[in-house]
């Protein structure tokens, strides 16, 4: 239905905007006979490729194009503007190379809309800014970084888990993956982050997070409008409790969760405006949750109906056990030896990636492979363009942790957090709290996939379709 609509909808739009197909043409004039685009195409007026970006595969849109074009670099028209597509190796290493030099971090028009406030009274939207859309000031974030972790999270993790899996595992036959590790990731975060107890805003940070490669037209009902007031919904209780960490604060309280990190620390000797703080709340939640929960699911699902690998995973973990005793979360040392069960993670990594790329803008006309990349246009950064490329990765579609054990992937070839000085701050955070899920699940249960061909669903983030059910089995 929301589908049917979004099509209806859109077809509507091409017809009347035909007429502005040769406005958009006029633009590769303007770049001069001695500067070239990269190959490509703009598609349908106004809409562009948006469809064929959204509603394929990611991946299938950009070997298409690669081949096609016989170019790693190929220019389009998505989400509303004309951007340049990059893949490959030697683009994941100029891209990252030349953060801040040649490209900044930059939003979409249409997702810059998340990180701004709606005035209450039915005005019109104000101008999204760039500032609006800065990213996190990571440097705050230390409290990311292993020691933080540790510090902060090891009792955290370990009451969430405890209480996670006495509520939805033991005693059980039969469950549905998916849905609980969604749970328990935002259960998670909400203790961490928010320091609430959770799971709270369930569908609101779901929404969110689809909403990112939505078709961005907003009437009610479309993903992009629940996207939309989702993030509104979720920026207003975080105001609340922001006023409620500064009052706790002012009174000389002990707050030890992120929010309360973020509204205390100091940024060039000015405290962090609200607005700013909301926006790095919202995009942790964000990060944190999904992403984990995806890759969660698919680990698990694999692990289930692979006994070697259940088997090589168990014995890393009961020699852990041994000197730690069962049942309490693992420190960032003990992460650290659980070195086969983080290359299964990579792996799924690999499979199922759940961040397919990021999007930059060029600060100055930039040359690439002799072509031009100009000044202000899109760039979208596609990490997974090497992911199931078999040029990289030997039978892609084979699941196989072997691949990160000993020699590593081809540099360059394998981003899952990205690279360069915008690489995900959250990493050391995803291997704690993965690893530490993983650790419990083992020493606990063994699992079988009841439906090892299960589909995968979604276009650009991979859904298990049917939510991944397992037959379980109580040691
Ligand atoms: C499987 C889990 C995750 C994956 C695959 C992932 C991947 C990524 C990628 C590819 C980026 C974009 C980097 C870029 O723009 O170049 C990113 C950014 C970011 N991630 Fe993660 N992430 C994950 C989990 C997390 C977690 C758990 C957190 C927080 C605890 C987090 C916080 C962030 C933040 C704040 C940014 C923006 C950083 C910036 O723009 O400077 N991520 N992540
Ligand atoms: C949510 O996280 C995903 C990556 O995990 C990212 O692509 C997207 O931009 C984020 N959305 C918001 C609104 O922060
Ligand atoms: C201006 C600049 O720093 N350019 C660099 C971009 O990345 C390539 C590949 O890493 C370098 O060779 C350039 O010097």
């Amino acid at each position: 239905m929301d589908f049917f609509m979004q099509s209806l909808l859109l077809t509507l739009l091409t017809l009347v905007a035909s007429i502005f197909v040769l406005q958009k043409r006029r633009k590769l004039l303007v770049l001069g006979s001695t500067k070239s685009l990269p190959p490509g195409s703009f598609g349908w007026p106004l809409v562009g490729e948006t469809y064929q970006f959204l509603f394929n595969k990611i991946e299938h849109f950009l070997q298409e194009r690669v081949q096609k074009h016989s170019s790693e670099i190929f220019h389009t028209h998505i989400l509303g503007e004309s951007t340049v597509v990059l893949c490959g190796p030697g683009a994941n290493k100029f891209v990252s190379t030349n953060e801040t030099k040649l490209v900044k971090v930059s939003y979409m028009k249409t997702q810059r809309r998340f990180f701004i406030i709606p005035d209450q009274r039915h005005a019109p939207m104000p101008k999204p800014t760039q500032e609006a859309a800065s990213a996190a000031p990571v440097k705050i974030l230390g409290i990311l970084k292993p020691e933080g972790i540790s510090r902060y999270m090891g009792n955290k993790i370990e009451s969430t888990m405890n209480q996670h899996f006495i509520t939805h595992w033991e005693g059980k036959k039969e469950v549905k993956v998916y849905p609980l590790v969604k749970a328990f990731s935002l259960t998670l975060g909400c203790q961490f982050f928010l320091g609430i107890d959770g799971p709270k805003f369930a569908s609101e940070f779901e929404n969110l997070y689809f909403g990112i490669y939505s078709v961005p037209v907003n009437f009610p009902g479309s993903t992009y409008h629940r996207a939309l007031k989702a993030a509104a919904a979720i920026r207003k209780e975080i105001q609340i409790l922001i006023k409620e960490k500064i009052d706790a604060l002012s009174k000389g309280q002990v707050v030890d969760d992120l929010i309360a990190h973020v509204v205390g620390a100091e940024q060039d000797g000015k405290y962090v405006p609200r607005l700013e703080i909301s926006n790095i709340i919202m995009g942790l939640m964000n990060s944190s949750h999904m992403p984990i929960a995806i890759t969660l699911a698919f680990m698990i699902k694999h692990i289930g109906q692979r006994p070697d690998i259940y088997q090589k995973i168990l014995s890393e973990h009961a020699d852990i056990t041994i000197s730690k005793g069962s049942g309490t979360a693992l420190d960032w040392n003990s992460i650290q030896k659980l070195k086969y069960t983080w290359a299964v993670a990579q792996e799924t990594m690999r499979l199922y990636p759940t961040a397919p790329g990021a999007f930059r803008e060029a600060i100055t006309d930039i040359t690439y492979e002799g072509f031009t990349i100009p000044k202000g246009w899109k760039i979208f950064w596609a990490f997974i363009g090497t992911n199931k490329n078999p040029k990289y990765f030997h039978e892609p579609e084979s699941f196989d942790p072997s691949r990160f054990e000993g020699n590593a992937p081809v540099p360059y070839t394998w981003l899952p957090f990205g690279a360069g000085p915008r690489t995900c701050p959250g990493k050391d955070y995803v291997r704690f709290v993965v690893l530490n899920f993983i650790h419990i699940l083992i020493t606990k249960f063994k699992w079988e996939a009841i439906l090892p061909d299960e589909k995968v669903s979604g276009s650009s983030i991979p859904i298990p379709a049917e939510g991944i059910p397992i037959r379980l089995h109580h040691y």
